[in-house]
């Protein structure tokens, strides 16, 4: 299913071909510059002695293959030779430094040589996974292929340590990502051992006594082991580790057309979808093991939201709806992309958030109740780097792919699950004309071999034209286009005030702002103080204006608290009426320190 790739197709306008830009004119060399300076480059030369500063991490290599993976995609579209440059230093390092077998962790050759395949918890093998994902891509963009060569040299050491002899002392990933990439080796290389690697990985997971007794400092839930995947009822623990997990779980159940494994994936995702996501399309509640917590526990000001968690939903929703044909799956991926993702990279691309709140006020994050509370509010402005630093290269890989997730084939039918304005070559040539989601006119046009097309209709969308007969089933519309393909779909987009469910207490009296798949917030810079206390007029009408964002403003009539230096008091609550303006919440925080409020109050 995943037979139409990004690099099938070329986005030639629109709201990602600007996002693509700035991730290649920008961001690429602006995480590396900030890798660099943090010694994760030259951790590669494998030079380190006991006693110096900057003892490699274990999971810098991971941030490397990332960029590395990254920057392999837009070689795909152009030439740079200034990264490829730094590839090809930072493969060179990889490749002198790897032992026999292929092996290659910059932290564990010169700290812990000893301690090889020890410790769980301490990423060896999701750092293999990124490598093996960055060779792959690095191979297939430039045809260089000698780390692609290494890398499947380890990966059958891996195989033999942890499948034949199962000499290592744990049996599963602690950090589950080989198991994604292993799937990717089997589909590129053809070699089925790494398929089987992949699925005895996940069929052991949660079944092992190995991995039990290992567990140290975390609990059976963070890392998924407390039961065997096929048995999963509800999403738990390290919300990273867990979506990662899944993805693969779906490429197996797709390989081995192994329906309880598929069944308990469709579950782990109605779990997500119908209890435990943030409107802005992320996962993970608590920065206490960075997880998913009880349902309908989804506070604002402190929410977690990894910009990983956003992608590796977006990575499994994906999957889920290549296979499936359910527009929800795809629904989700767009949630994900145009909200709680893009949150993490600022408007000129070198400021990151590792956590995406729904609110914040700078006066209570200043005064941090951590201590006393367990609770932690994230910081209030991007930054270039954090010390743990996986989302900053996990943009860089995932812009440039991110017309994966338009297309895929099954049977007779070429599923559009995306609309980005863009040429695709491939089962098909179409040329898709849009500006969505700036609006949500969509115009398809060429030819494919295949006999139909069936056009995603959003969740969101509750009435759309469409210039040819249709028949509408789960969240696609199909066409018959045996003679060619001229469609236009028109989404109506109106703004739209969602309500929370009433067991979301924090949100309780308030409505989020939508328009198509953009979630809006209102910020201090535009609408003053106490966000928290304005209210929205649920009968207002809004209108559309201009700013530097990409996609417009909503303006709106709203309501200030008149200024009351009382603690309590019993008079009547008097409100000023003010006009309200909110900018798409991926916007947030790059006009300086601000409030910021996704929930307002409904008047
Ligand atoms: O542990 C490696 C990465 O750092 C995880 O995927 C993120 O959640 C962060 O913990
Ligand atoms: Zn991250």
């Amino acid at each position: 299913m995943d037979n139409i790739r990004f690099t099938d197709i070329n986005i030639t306008g629109g709201f990602w071909k600007e996002k693509q830009a700035m991730a290649v004119n920008t961001t690429a060399k602006a995480v590396y510059d900030r890798f660099a300076e943090t010694h994760r480059f030259s951790a590669l030369e494998c030079k380190w002695k006991e006693g110096e500063p900057n003892r490699p991490h274990i999971f810098w290599d991971s941030d490397v293959a990332k960029w590395i993976e990254g920057v392999a995609y837009m070689l795909e579209k152009q030439e740079l030779p200034e990264l490829e440059a730094i590839c090809d230093e930072a493969i060179a390092n990889i490749i002198n430094n790897a032992d026999e077998n292929g092996y290659f962790n910059s932290h564990f050759l010169v700290t812990e040589q000893d301690k090889r395949f020890t410790f769980r918890s301490h990423h060896e093998l999701y750092c293999a996974g990124h490598l093996i994902e960055a060779a792959i891509a690095y191979d297939k963009a430039t045809g260089k292929g000698d780390l692609l060569k290494l890398m499947c040299k380890y990966a059958d050491y891996i195989e033999r340590i942890f499948k034949i002899e199962d000499s290592a002392a744990f049996r599963t990933p602690g950090h589950p990502e080989l198991e994604l990439a292993l799937v990717k080796l089997y589909r590129y290389t053809g070699e089925k051992r790494y398929l089987e690697l992949s699925k005895y990985f996940i069929d052991e997971r949660g079944c092992n006594d190995k991995d039990k007794a290992v567990l140290d400092i975390f609990n059976l839930l963070y890392t998924q082991d407390e039961i065997p995947m096929r048995d999963r009822e509800t999403i738990e623990g390290h919300c990273v580790r867990a979506l990662y997990l899944y993805a693969a779980a779906v490429d197996i159940a797709e390989e081995y057309g192994d329906k309880e494994l598929l069944a308990a994936c469709k579950r782990v995702f109605d779990n997500i979808e119908k209890k435990r996501l943030y409107i802005t399309g992320s996962v993970g509640s608590t920065h206490i093991g960075e997880a998913f917590t009880p349902d309908y526990h989804l506070p604002a000001r402190t929410a977690y939201t990894e910009t990983c968690a956003a992608i590796s939903l977006a990575m499994f929703s994906g999957r889920m709806a290549r296979l499936l044909h359910e527009g929800k799956y795809a629904d989700m991926v767009e949630r994900a992309i145009y909200n709680g993702v893009l949150s993490g990279i600022s408007m000129d691309g070198r400021g990151f958030f590792y956590e995406n709140p729904l609110e914040i006020d700078p006066d209570f994050n200043s005064v941090n109740p951590s201590t006393v509370e367990q609770e932690r509010y994230p910081i209030t402005q991007r930054v270039e780097v954090f010390d743990c630093s996986c989302c900053p290269p996990n943009m860089v890989r995932f812009i440039p792919s991110i017309a994966d997730y338009m297309y895929s084939t099954s049977g007779d039918t070429l599923y559009v699950h995306q609309y980005m304005d863009s040429v695709c070559e491939n089962f098909a040539k179409l040329t898709m004309k849009t500006n969505y989601p700036a609006d949500g006119i969509i115009h398809i046009s060429g030819h494919t071999d295949m006999t139909k097309i069936a056009l995603r209709i959003p969740g969101w969308c509750k009435h759309f034209e469409l210039n040819a007969d249709y028949t509408l089933e789960k969240g696609y519309a199909y066409i018959d286009v045996t003679g060619g393909v001229d469609i236009t779909l028109k989404l109506d987009m109106p703004v739209m005030l969602i309500n929370p469910n009433r067991r979301i207490h924090d949100y309780a009296g308030r409505v989020a702002v939508q328009r198509g798949p953009v979630v809006y917030c209102i910020e201090g810079v535009d609408n003053g103080k106490d966000l928290r206390a304005m209210a929205i007029d649920p009968k207002g009408e809004f209108s559309l204006g201009e700013n530097e964002f990409i996609l417009p403003n909503l303006m709106t009539k709203g309501f200030r608290p008149a200024e009351n230096d009382e603690l309590y008091y019993d008079s009547q609550e008097a409100y000023e009426e003010v006009a309200l303006k909110f900018i798409p919440y991926y916007a947030f925080a790059n006009r300086g320190e601000s409030e910021m409020q996704v929930w307002v109050l409904k008047k």
